[in-house]
């Protein structure tokens, strides 16, 4: 058995988790927020068989798209000191940031 862990956008995680609940997958969301945009996302957690990972993947890669966004400059006078960029600049955010992780073992009471 193996662990997603995928981070995907805030407008995509309620297509994603319905396509997942579609196909039968179990799945656990965390609100989250990155380190770089410091914007929010979701984290989902999802436990599969080994030969479902492919199909999970794949539910992933449909429902999550990349998009352009603009990280404005923050004043280095106010604010939040570690966000200060001098110009806008732009970045693409996935898609999808996936780990796959080994589960040792798994138990439900
Ligand atoms: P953020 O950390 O807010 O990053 C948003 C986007 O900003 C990233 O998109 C990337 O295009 C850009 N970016 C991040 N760090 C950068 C840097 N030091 N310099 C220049 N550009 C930078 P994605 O790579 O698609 O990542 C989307 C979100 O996935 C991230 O949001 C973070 O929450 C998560 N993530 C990405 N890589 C990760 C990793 N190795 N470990 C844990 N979380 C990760």
């Amino acid at each position: 058995m193996k662990l997603i862990v995928a981070v995907v956008q805030d407008k995509d995680s309620n297509r994603l988790s319905n396509a997942l609940v579609d196909e039968d997958f179990r799945a656990t969301k965390l609100a989250s927020t990155g380190g770089f945009l410091k914007a929010g996302n979701t984290t989902f957690l999802i436990g599969v068989e080994d030969n479902h990972i492919d199909q999970v993947l794949q539910i992933i890669q449909d429902n999550c798209k990349a998009r352009e966004q603009l990280v404005a400059p923050v004043s280095p006078m106010g604010g939040n000191a570690d966000s200060y960029v001098p110009y806008p600049v732009e970045v693409q955010v996935g898609g999808a940031t996936v780990f796959i992780l080994e589960v040792e073992q798994f138990e439900q009471f």
